[in-house]
């Protein structure tokens, strides 16, 4: 079912720079056509008629009609009701792991006072609000929402909102319900899609503006943030899941196969790659595919996802397996090798790290603690996971005093004429005229 690519001779001719773009491009035909019109219509209508227009679009996209576009708390109060006391635990464990994890990168503001009389420094301010999308479709992807708010809230934002589309009774899944709750979103409201964009980027009557939309989405959610972004601010585009396995003969076919297999699920364009330096582990694991698959409930995204995008990577050496991986730069990296600390330094481009064959990405989807929203298509090579950083701005503080200005104010005088603007020249001279 894994595609078959055999490098091991052709190292770094056409058929590696082929397959990498293929599988970092995934995405890139969804952006064309008419979609771009489409969504600005949306959002004009939105900005236009508020609420109405929200409630219309809900009852064309949604099939739902809806009366109240916020959830309420009793709704709220009654999900606790509706989950699996356990599945609450568990929520709230995952909440604690990813907390501690994000908290770690929280930065102080600093001043640097200087014995000539200045001082610089650098104030850190979380974003006042943000906005949270959570999309429905076939899986009600109930982590996304903690790994998305937990590290808002640790960054201080005061004013945390969630929009998500309504099942056709007007309804949220009430586990979503849940971790909103748990991971401190303020308020929960039913729209989705486009509209649902438009709403936390300009407002509605119900819906407040937001500073930044955050969250995942299909292509029209993707291209109202594009379209929003200035207005707001926006986060990454995620794309579809990916893994990539860089194993040699230690590693357990079938553990292998199970954590391909889990993310091929996710999505019919979601990726799956095999790199390895040894055949025989390559035929096992294809065959332990074929195994497990058929007892998977998903098989058919699964089939299709890996028929379009799966890999079985043929090289010589790890070393040539870390640079197929450095060339993809995977969301997620699984190092299922003798000594996988021992080739850490080498990996380049990658979301998140998977060390070992005890740490299978699916520990990293719902417990482990670093948000598993993760940069995808390639675009490890110059971004970062969702972490705090994203939710705090920093603003620069200066002070001079009478003497250091002095001091300085022949540079700038200088600088000011050579760029012809004699009123910033004379803002010095007036300070210091006798
Ligand atoms: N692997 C997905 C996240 C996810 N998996 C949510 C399960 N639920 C993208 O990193
Ligand atoms: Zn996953």
């Amino acid at each position: 079912m894994l595609n078959i690519v055999d490098l091991r001779s052709d190292f770094d001719g056409s058929a590696a720079k082929n397959l990498y773009k293929k599988l970092t491009q995934r995405t890139a035909t969804q952006n064309g056509g008419n979609i771009i019109d489409i969504v600005a219509e949306i959002i004009d209508n939105v900005k236009q008629n508020g609420d109405s227009a929200l409630k219309e679009y809900t009852k064309k996209f949604d099939k739902a009609e809806i009366e109240t576009i916020k959830v309420t708390e009793e709704e709220i109060t009654s999900a606790y009701k509706n989950v699996d006391p356990q599945l609450v635990e568990t929520i709230k464990k995952s909440k604690q792991n990813i907390w501690s994890f994000h908290v770690r990168q929280l930065q102080n503001s600093w001043i640097d006072p200087k014995e000539n009389g200045t001082m610089l420094g650098q104030l850190v301010r979380p974003l006042e609000k943000v906005g949270l999308y959570v999309p429905g479709g076939t899986a009600p992807l109930i982590s996304s929402v903690l790994m998305t708010a937990v590290p808002a809230k640790v960054a201080g934002v005061e004013k945390l909102i969630m929009c998500t589309p309504p099942s056709q009774d007007g309804s949220i899944n009430p586990a979503i319900l849940v971790a909103a709750r748990e991971a401190g979103v303020d308020e929960v409201y039913r729209a989705g899609g486009a509209q649902a964009v438009a709403a936390m980027a300009y407002g509605t009557e119900t819906i407040p503006a937001v500073d930044k939309v955050c969250g995942p989405g299909n292509v029209y959610v993707a291209t109202a943030k594009r379209l929003v972004f200035g207005d707001c601010d926006i986060d990454m585009f995620a794309g579809p899941s990916e893994i990539l396995v860089i194993a040699d003969s230690s590693a357990v076919p079938e553990y292998v196969a199970a954590d391909l297999l889990s993310q091929a699920e996710h999505d019919m364009l979601a990726s799956s790659v095999l790199v390895t330096d040894d055949v025989s582990l390559l035929d096992s694991v294809k065959t332990e595919i074929e195994k497990q698959l058929v007892i998977l409930k998903r098989n058919e995204i699964i089939e299709k996802s890996l028929k379009d995008y799966g890999f079985g990577i043929l090289v010589d050496n790890i070393e040539e397996a870390i640079e197929v991986s450095n060339n993809i730069a995977p969301e997620h990296l699984e190092l299922c090798v003798k000594e996988p600390m021992s080739i850490l330094g080498m990996i380049k481009n990658a979301g998140a790290i998977f060390v070992g064959n005890y740490s299978p990405e699916p520990l990293g989807d719902y417990m482990a603690g670093p948000s598993h929203v993760l940069p995808t298509s390639g675009t490890a090579r110059f971004s970062s996971p969702v972490n705090v950083d994203q939710f705090i701005k920093k603003t620069s503080l200066i002070y001079y005093n009478k003497q250091s200005l002095e001091t300085t104010s022949s540079d700038i005088i200088r600088f000011a004429e050579a760029e012809l603007l004699d009123a910033h020249a004379n803002a010095i001279k007036v300070r210091f005229k006798k």
